[in-house]
Formats: C-alpha cells, sequence, structure tokens
C-alpha cells in the first residue's frame, strides 16, 4: 500500500462524552517528513479520557484519540532518514526536532521542542492538513500528534522514538507517556538525591512510575496519598514507605504531611491528580526552605492553581513537567533498553488487556474503574 490511501477500522471520538464509534477510514499516505505508522498495541492514559470528557481547551471533534502506543512503520515520506520501514517506533507528543537552530532542542533545560506544536494543538498535521477522512470523505482531527486510537496513522517523522525490535510493543507502547513522565519528572524535572524524602499525591500509572523513579533514585521515605486506599498495596510493592488516605484525616493532608508525619515537610512532592485543590496541598506541604513541588496532573479547561505567595517566600519552588522532561527520541530509545536489559520493569502497570481496536471503548470503561492502571489494548 505504499503511496495509497489505506482503509481501516479506527475509533473515532464524533462529540465530548460519546462513545467512541467504530468506523473505517482512509489514512492517507505520508507526506514530505512524515511517517505512516501500523498501530500493534495502544495504552490508554487519563488524558485520553479527559480529552473525550470535553475537559481539554484544545480538544476538537471529531477525532481520533490515542497517544501510548508502539507501531511499525509501514511507509515513510519524501525526506524521511531517521527510521525505514519496519522499523519499531514510539509516536511522541512531545517531538524532537533536533535542528542546530531549535533552541529549545539546543538546550539541556527543557525538552519542550515547539517545532510542530502549533498545527499539533488544532490537530493538523505540520502542513496545515489532516491525513484522516471518514467514509463521506469529511475530514478527522488529530489528536496530540499521535492519534493511535486506529489501525494505521500518520506522524510527523520528529515524533518517532526508533526502539529495539526486541522490545514487546504491547509492553514498550508505556514509555509513549504515563510511565515515562512519572519517572523522569523525579530524574529530570526534579532530580531527586539520594536520601530525599518525596510525597506523591494520586496513584495511577504516572503516580507509581514516580514511587518507582523516587526509590531508583534512592529516596529515604516515599508518602503514598490517594483517596482510594485500594492503591496502597501496589505503592507499597513498588517502594512506597508511608501511605495515606487523604479522605480520612480531620485535617487538611498537607498539614497531615508537613507536622504529623514529618517535621518540616518532604523535599519533593508530586501532583499526579490534575486536582487543582491537592496541586496546593502538595506543594504547601513541602519543606520549609527549599521543597519542590511538581505539578504533573493536567487540569480541567478553565481550572487555576493559587497558594499564599508566603509559601514561596519561605523557600517552596513549584515546578511542571511535560512528558518527564525526556527528550523524546534521544530518550525513550534508552529507557525501553534499560527495561530490556532487566533494569527497569513496567509490567506491573499492565492491569487489563484487550484484543482489537474496536475495543477501545472497554478499555476506556476499565480506566474509570478505580483498578485499572494502564489497559493496553493489542490491534
Ligand atoms: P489515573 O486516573 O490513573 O490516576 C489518578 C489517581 O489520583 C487515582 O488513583 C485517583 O484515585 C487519585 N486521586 C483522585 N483524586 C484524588 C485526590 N483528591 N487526592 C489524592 N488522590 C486522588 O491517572 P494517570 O494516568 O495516572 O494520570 C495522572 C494525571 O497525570 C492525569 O491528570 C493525567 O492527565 C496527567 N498526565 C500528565 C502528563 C504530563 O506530561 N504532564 C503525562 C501523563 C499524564
Ligand atoms: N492541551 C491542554 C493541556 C494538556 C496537557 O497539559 N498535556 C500534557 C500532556 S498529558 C499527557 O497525557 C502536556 O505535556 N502538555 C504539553 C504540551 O505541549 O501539550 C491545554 O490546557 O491546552
Ligand atoms: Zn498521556
Amino acid at each position: 500500500m505504499i503511496g495509497k490511501p489505506i482503509s481501516c477500522k479506527a475509533m473515532v471520538a464524533r462529540a465530548a462524552k460519546q462513545p467512541l464509534t467504530l468506523e473505517i477510514i482512509t489514512v492517507d499516505p505520508p507526506k514530505a517528513g512524515e511517517v505512516r505508522v501500523k498501530v500493534i498495541a495502544n495504552a490508554l492514559c487519563h488524558t485520553d479520557v479527559y480529552t473525550l470528557d470535553g475537559h481539554d481547551p484544545e480538544g476538537l471533534f471529531p477525532c481520533i484519540l490515542g497517544h501510548e502506543a508502539g507501531c511499525v512503520v509501514e511507509s515513510i515520506g519524501h525526506g524521511v532518514q531517521s527510521v525505514q520501514v519496519g522499523d519499531h517506533v514510539i509516536p511522541c507528543y512531545t517531538p524532537q526536532c533536533c535542528e542546530a537552530q531549535c533552541i529549545f532542542c539546543q538546550s539541556s533545560k527543557t525538552n519542550l521542542c515547539p517545532k510542530i506544536r502549533g498545527t499539533q494543538g488544532k490537530g493538523l498535521m505540520p502542513d496545515g492538513t489532516v491525513r484522516f477522512h471518514d467514509k463521506e470523505g469529511q475530514p478527522i482531527y488529530h489528536f496530540m500528534g499521535c492519534s493511535t486510537m486506529s489501525e494505521y496513522s500518520v506522524i510527523a517523522e520528529i515524533s518517532c522514538a526508533k526502539i529495539s525490535v526486541d522490545a514487546p510493543l504491547d509492553r514498550a507502547c508505556l514509555f509513549g507517556c504515563g510511565v515515562s513522565t512519572g519517572l523522569g519528572a523525579v530524574w529530570n524535572t526534579c532530580k531527586v538525591e539520594v536520601n530525599s524524602t518525596v510525597a506523591v499525591f494520586g496513584l495511577g500509572a504516572v503516580g507509581l512510575a514516580v514511587i518507582q523513579g523516587a526509590k531508583m533514585a534512592g529516596a529515604s521515605r516515599i508518602i503514598a496519598v490517594d483517596t482510594n486506599a485500594g492503591k496502597f498495596e501496589a505503592a507499597t510493592s513498588i517502594g512506597a514507605t508511608d501511605t495515606v488516605d487523604s479522605s480520612k484525616l480531620e485535617k487538611p493532608v498537607q498539614q497531615h504531611i508537613a507536622g504529623v508525619l514529618t517535621k518540616w515537610g518532604v523535599d519533593y512532592s508530586f501532583d499526579c491528580t490534575g486536582n487543582t485543590d491537592v496541586m496546593r496541598a502538595a506543594l504547601e506541604c513541602s519543606h520549609r526552605g527549599w521543597g519542590t513541588s511538581c505539578v504533573i496532573g493536567v487540569a480541567a479547561c478553565g481550572q487555576e492553581i493559587s497558594t499564599r505567595p508566603f509559601q514561596l517566600v519561605t523557600g517552596r519552588c513549584w515546578k511542571g513537567t511535560a512528558f518527564g522532561g525526556f527528550k523524546s527520541r534521544k530518550d525513550v530509545p534508552v529507557l525501553v533498553q534499560k527495561n530490556l536489559d532487566g533494569e527497569l520493569p513496567i509490567d506491573h502497570f499492565v492491569t487489563h488487556e484487550f484484543i482489537g481496536v474496536n475495543s477501545t471503548n472497554d478499555a476506556i470503561e476499565a480506566l474509570h474503574g478505580g483498578g485499572c492502571l494502564r489497559a493496553v489494548v493489542k490491534y
């Protein structure tokens, strides 16, 4: 099918708060600088559901969601040099253009390459058009530069992280978002040191990856906070030293952590919920004088964070992270290799598995249940 449109199954998000619809769509060949991929496995991230629920100010409909996938390159567009047909790739919503004039790619301080961010946020490919059409020939928007809830997708070359062919794509897909984000928040954004104390709010896949990363970084104490006590067993099994059900406390959770569990607060705290009240609590339980709090969760449209400026005056620092600060094309292959070498286990994140892109609505339902970390759909 190289050079020709492909007809395939996809789950289309037609409108907010509606189930995805199974459709046969047309996926056009890749244009210059683009890559058409066959999606082998796609894991659901909370952000897909948040967008489907209408909470993303950039959310557009109809679109094809999905951004945590393992793929094989089906064909490449003109000028593509970094991947070939048959290569295994992880689509990355944070691209890495690597150009000499890209001050973001050239800086060690950030991973936020802006090269295609404008069109990506409008649901378009970098040339301002789409590669997806429905059976009436109507355009369907892309999502986060990935759109992997389709058997085939087209992504920018600069969004493709080429990984080892030895890595099973139904596990390596997790490195496309949540797991990398949690690990990178600890290692890159906050650079947690040996013997640090840490608090993690929200024990989904992102929060558990923060715990795993903190344990690997040598944190001496890791306080795991959730309103669902069913999450605590997984948290302690990967390294949490304390668990807190914040819904059962008589005082604000920040006063419990800074005051009861510790004297002055924790060195590092992480919000992995997207709840702005939790973001505030995470900041306020960080240590007087030097505590750093990292916002990872994505808040709904219109939400804002607040705290007393005194919290910052007295030495706390508020940070945020996108994709854990990893430079996608350089770093994702390294994470995958660490996993293959046995240094970075990730199988424990996969709590649910489904077969066929058409089962994606079932996977979404599983994600809504409290016991799901990652639901992987194998196409
Ligand atoms: P998830 O829904 O699986 O996990 C969220 C957890 O937070 C759940 O265990 C839930 O019980 C808990 N929770 C909810 N309200 C709480 C409260 N008030 N106090 C304590 N815990 C509470 O989600 P996930 O896939 O792990 O993603 C977590 C967040 O990170 C989401 O907002 C997601 O959109 C965001 N995210 C951000 C990035 C990034 O690059 N910044 C990447 C991936 C995901
Ligand atoms: N589009 C939204 C915000 C969504 C958002 O913040 N996304 C995170 C990734 S979530 C992955 O599951 C992110 O890294 N954003 C950086 C970016 O460039 O999108 C809005 O508020 O407009
Ligand atoms: Zn995600």
